[in-house]
């Protein structure tokens, strides 16, 4: 392809390489056209296979959220009550001086008091440079407390990791050779659409798509079937599609012998779960489960690769860790790992030897052991006093890369933790977001078109490089050239502080990945196995797939796989009578995109999905504003009667932010700060709610509402 590469902006017209930043498995190869160092457009790069020159609908309208009206262009300084989003501008000298004012005196109080001190940040962008690069030195050099990553995957990651050995898979690209394809847990035309484009490919090719989601999903219309389970319940599934594959021998012997350890238990354990007592908890009919079993085994016996992909969807419930280990167990069963089209994919990002240490350069911590904060109960922890068990409570909080007031479970305490006076927060934003809201000081950081950054991925192998495709807009900086300058202002010398965004770059991947290569054409594929595992070879202690966890055993804990039900089952007759699940809404990126208008648009309002027969009971049409309630909150937005809705389980779409909500709420006013199995991650789809007409809204059904019609 022939794309001139500029740097700076010219006069012509020139097209630069970079990657899409956000939080998707696609991770796409991304060409921006620059006028007169204005970015005119975005698209998807033609030579990057994956990207196949397509972006999402989102990301397709990237310079309208970097050009935004509202985009943040100077530092601002609170003079309003916390919350109230009333700031004035200052300058980038009187922000960062007050800032390293006042967490030098928090600091020099002693040897631990930096632990006072609490960075928040996930993934608003997944480069390894603009993430965690001069912002963990700056807070390693400093002693704050680490934060705990596991408000998305670490579930899944920790399930997988028992399992496999690792967060790896099959290559995404060779599921359009498989037979037979579960998508578990994944709405993937949604939040996976690169992916999709190879299940199609499978589909054309007479490949059998079977999606297993309680929601129906755009991706389950597309399926031959849907299997609609209650959410939290998979791991029953999982155990029956075992039972299934035991009683009618369609086993894999010789690979069970060879490269597994503990099946003769494993056997066990699953014989227990026949389809009618999985069915039960699933709230499924056998048959689903006996005619999912005939798919899957049919291939063992035809020997005709069988593919699953799964997606973290399934993993935020309590027994998320449990479900994920149960599923990337099942392809050993019946040897489909054997065929490069065959096997499972969660994510794939355990394959890139990124070199965190030279990234985040831990060993500035020196002999401090600081304690580690999880950043999914934050709700809790900003509300913790000082205390022999937890320490110095949190006086300042510095949020990069998140918007934790709207994507945080149980915001109601999150909220007051945020609104607290003696709390110092900094926010480094692109938007006034609702966490912006309750910051002491706002930073404008760049976006992707403003800066370097070198990528990874968890849905393909090709690393990718970002170069800036124009300068930084208004008084905009780069997270990793504020976190320098925080770094010369509160005195810290070290060499490490120098390093450029170029040299980041190259240190993210040391000689494990070409970085000419990366330069050349903006990507770089991972030399792995096409097969990875057709013989073993499985990157865990015994180098088998482990279906027993001696590590587990070790810690106390069940060394097997099992059903672990939900913190909050569904029960039709408890108090809170319905499970409400808050997947992705197409059009958003978590909460990011919900202030662009032409996205926003689409979306059109925060709504809550719910099947007929629950609308019926309530006696509530679609249109009507209701509330959303249980203990730990009340969340106000419309009802929309609709088949995507199984009996049983509303479904929330998206995370809006709370400000453009009815009353400044959002799904997450109901979430609960429950945790996980394994990886002490949050249990978002593990919520009951009661729902219920809002009378005190007066406003009756919007007649002009059109329920939806199912697609097949
Ligand atoms: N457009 C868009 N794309 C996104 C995102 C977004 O917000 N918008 N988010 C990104 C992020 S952060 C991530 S982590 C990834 C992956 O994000 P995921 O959250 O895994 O996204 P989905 O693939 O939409 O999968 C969620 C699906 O799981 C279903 N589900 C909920 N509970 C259960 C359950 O108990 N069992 C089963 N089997 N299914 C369940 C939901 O109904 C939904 O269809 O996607 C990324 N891609
Ligand atoms: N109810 C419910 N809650 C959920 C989920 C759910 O499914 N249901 N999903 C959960 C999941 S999977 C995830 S991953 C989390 C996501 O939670 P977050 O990682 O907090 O994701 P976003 O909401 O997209 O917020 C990212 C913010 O980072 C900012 N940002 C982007 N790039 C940059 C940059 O270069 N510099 C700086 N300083 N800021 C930048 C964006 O403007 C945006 O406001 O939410 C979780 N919350
Ligand atoms: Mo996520």
């Amino acid at each position: 392809m022939n794309t001139s590469l500029t740097l700076t902006p010219s006069s012509s017209t020139s097209q630069v390489l970079g990657a899409c930043p956000h939080d998707c498995p696609d991770t796409c190869s991304m060409l921006t056209t620059v006028t007169n160092g204005i970015a005119i457009k975005v698209q998807g790069n033609p030579a990057h296979p994956h990207t196949d020159g397509a972006l999402c609908t989102k990301v397709s309208r990237y310079t309208e959220r970097t050009y935004h009206p509202e985009r943040i262009l100077h530092p601002l300084k609170r003079v309003g009550p916390k919350g109230a989003g009333q700031f004035e501008r200052v300058s980038w000298d009187t922000a960062l001086a007050d800032i390293a004012t006042r967490l030098q005196a928090i600091a020099s109080r002693g040897p631990h008091a930096a632990q006072a001190i609490l960075p928040y940040s996930y993934a608003g962008t997944m480069g390894l440079v603009q993430s965690e690069s001069i912002a963990a030195r700056f807070f390693h050099r400093l002693g704050a407390s680490l934060l705990d990553r596991t408000i998305c995957a670490s579930a899944g990651a920790e399930g997988l990791t028992q399992t496999l050995g690792g967060k790896v898979g099959m290559r995404v690209e060779f599921f359009a050779e498989s037979k037979l394809i579960l998508i578990w847990g994944s709405n993937s035309i949604a939040s996976n659409l690169h992916f999709w484009r190879y299940a199609n490919q499978a589909k054309r090719d007479g490949a059998k798509l079977i999606c297993i989601d309680p929601r129906k999903s755009e991706t389950a219309d597309k399926c031959h079937e849907h299997i609609a389970l209650l959410p939290g319940t998979d791991s029953a599934l999982a155990l029956a599609l075992m039972h299934e594959l035991i009683t009618h021998d369609w086993l894999d012997h010789d690979y069970l012998a060879q490269y597994t350890l503990g099946w003769p238990q494993m056997r066990e354990r699953a014989l227990q779960w026949s389809p009618e007592r999985a069915a039960a908890v699933c709230g499924i009919a056998p048959e689903h489960i006996r005619s999912l079993a005939r798919d899957y085994g049919a291939c063992a016996a035809s020997r005709e690769p069988a593919a699953i992909r799964m997606n973290y969807g399934l993993q935020r419930v309590h027994g998320g860790g449990n479900a994920v280990r149960l599923i990337a167990s099942l392809p050993a069963l019946i040897g489909a790992w054997r065929h490069r089209a065959g096997g499972m994919l969660l994510s794939s990002s355990g394959q890139f030897p990124v070199d965190r240490a030279a990234l985040q350069r831990p060993d500035l911590l020196g002999e401090r052991t600081p304690r580690t904060i999880n950043m999914s109960t934050i709700g809790d922890d900003l509300l913790r006093p000082s205390s022999p068990a937890f320490g110095p409570a949190i006086e300042a909080l510095i949020v990069y890369n998140s918007n934790p007031v709207a994507v945080a479970p149980d915001s109601g305490k999150v909220v007051q933790g945020f609104a607290r006076e003696d709390l110092f927060t900094v926010v480094l934003e692109h938007f006034q977001t609702d966490t912006a809201d309750y910051a002491d000081y706002i930073l404008p950081a760049t976006t992707q078109l403003e800066h370097w950054d070198v990528h990874s991925s968890y849905g393909h192998t090709d690393a990718l490089l970002n170069r800036p495709a124009i300068e930084p807009v208004g008084e905009a900086k780069p997270n990793t050239q504020i976190f320098r300058e925080l770094a010369a202002r509160v005195g810290f010398t070290d060499a490490c502080f120098a390093d450029s965004d170029q040299d980041l770059c190259r240190a993210a991947y040391g000689d494990a990945v070409s970085f000419d290569a990366l330069m050349d054409q903006g990507f770089a594929s991972l030399a792995v196995p096409e097969a990875p595992f057709d013989q073993g070879n499985f990157p865990t202690v015994s180098g088998k797939c482990e279906f027993f966890s001696a590590r587990l055993a070790a810690q106390g804990m069940d060394g097997l796989p099992d059903h672990v039900p939900n913190h909050e089952p569904f029960n039709s007759s408890a108090l809170y009578p319905l499970a409400m699940i808050s997947p992705p809404a197409r059009n958003f990126l978590n909460s990011s995109f919900v202030n662009v208008k032409s996205l926003r648009d689409i979306e059109g309002e925060p709504l809550l999905e719910m099947h007929a027969s629950d609308a019926a009971q309530r006696g509530l049409r679609g249109g009507e504003v209701v509330r959303v309630f249980n203990d730990r909150g009340v969340y106000r937005c419309k009802v929309k009667v609709s088949a995507r809705a199984r009996p049983g389980v509303v479904n929330g779409l998206g995370i809006w932010w709370r400000k453009l909500g009815l009353d400044g709420t959002n799904v997450n006013q109901v979430t609960s700060q429950k945790l996980t199995d394994l990886g002490r991650a949050p249990t978002f789809y593990d919520c009951l709610v009661q729902v219920e007409t809002d009378k005190a809204s007066g406003a009756g059904p919007d007649q002009q509402f059109v329920p939806e019609i199912n697609a097949s």
